[in-house]
């Protein structure tokens, strides 16, 4: 009999959701096993799922599961072991009267969805549950879920694998290089323009960043702002934020944590910080991260920053301690 994974979807009738859903089911990323799926949005939504629950079906995925769409997240989350946290009031939209485009407006009207989510989560996920948080302010929502959660077997992560596929899409143009050429992409710190995409360290065919590129005028007023505006730049374009490219790096996100990571290599997500590279105590931060044989995965803990490094990652890491401070009253 074939393995079976169950996962929760939020936002599930949201823009990234349309194109991270079947691929969940199309047996890419999670190979061969079966996957159920839970779909949840709020009650005002919820029945609009019945069209995508249609259109999966028609699609004809020989390893998709269950499907159920529901507004019940405490339900939806029994057993299971992925939740992928998509929903939230993205920025750029009207809400009550007001356009949504300030980290602090999104951390006030987010930050209370993700308490009682991750308390679900804790009592009835799986043991071993990943939980993606996408869903912006990704890190500070990932910390309020993790905290109401309160089972450290679970691993909370926030998702940079979109900066991270950003940087290295701008890195390989500059290089003149294929996109596959280029590994170690490490974003550090939050999922915000603060965000540090490490050139220094990232590897193109066994060269270095730090070697490869010596044009720091190229890197301080090019590639930086390029990576840490580039989901303004989608915004100002669309008139949406990114969905397609989110979605992507969603699935690259569970395929890097299902599959263990390449000797050498490392991918990108934030977690809490554990005392490694100086950084705070208490915030979920952008860092390299490693897929072990045995499925755990750990922090890789030898990149080597430099003082420039250290200086950006600081600045980012000033901002998730702003944030904590500004949702305190959730972390209690
Ligand atoms: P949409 O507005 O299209 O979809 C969001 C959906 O979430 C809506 O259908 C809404 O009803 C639902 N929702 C709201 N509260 C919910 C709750 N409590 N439970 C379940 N569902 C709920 O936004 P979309 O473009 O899909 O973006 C979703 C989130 O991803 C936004 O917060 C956005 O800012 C964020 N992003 C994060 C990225 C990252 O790299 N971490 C990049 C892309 C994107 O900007």
């Amino acid at each position: 009999m074939k393995e079976r994974v169950k996962v929760v979807v939020t936002g599930a009738a949201g823009q990234i959701s349309y194109s991270l859903i079947p691929r969940l089911v199309d047996g890419h990323t999670f190979g061969d096993k079966i996957v159920d799926l839970e779909l949840v949005e709020i009650p005002q939504v919820v029945e609009k799922l019945e069209g995508l629950v249609m259109e999966l079906e028609d699609s004809n995925f020989p390893n998709m599961g269950n499907v159920n769409y529901t507004s019940d997240f405490e339900s939806a989350a029994k057993d299971a072991d992925w939740f992928l946290l998509v929903g939230s009031i993205p920025r750029g939209i009207v809400y009550n009267g007001k356009k949504i485009e300030e980290r602090a407006d999104l951390l006030q009207i987010n930050g209370g969805i993700f308490v009682g989510q991750g308390k679900a989560i804790g009592e009835h996920g799986k043991p071993n549950a990943k939980i993606l948080v996408v869903g912006n302010p990704a890190n500070t929502n990932a910390l309020i879920g993790r905290h109401a959660a309160n089972n450290p077997s679970q691993l909370w992560m926030a998702m940079t694998m979109l900066d991270s596929s950003r940087a290295q899409s701008v890195l390989s143009k500059k290089l003149n290089t294929g996109i596959a050429d280029i590994s170690k992409m490490i974003i550090w710190g939050n999922h915000s323009p603060t965000m540090y995409p490490d050139f220094e360290n990232m590897d193109c065919n066994g060269q270095s960043g730090k070697d490869a590129i010596s044009d720091m005028d190229w890197i301080n007023n090019n590639f930086l702002p390029t990576v840490q505006q580039r989901g303004k730049a989608v915004i100002d374009s669309r008139g949406a934020s990114s969905a397609t490219s989110a979605a992507k790096a969603a699935l690259d996100t569970v395929v890097a944590c299902e599959n263990p990571t390449a000797p050498g290599d490392c991918f990108s997500a934030a977690v809490i910080t554990d005392g490694s590279y100086d950084l705070p105590d208490g915030i979920i931060c952008g860092m390299p991260l490693r897929t072990l044989e045995d499925g755990n995965i750990e922090i890789v803990k030898d990149i080597v920053l430099s003082e420039f490094a250290k200086e950006k990652i600081k600045i980012s890491t000033n901002e998730l301690l702003e944030e904590r401070a500004a949702v305190e009253d959730l972390l209690k």
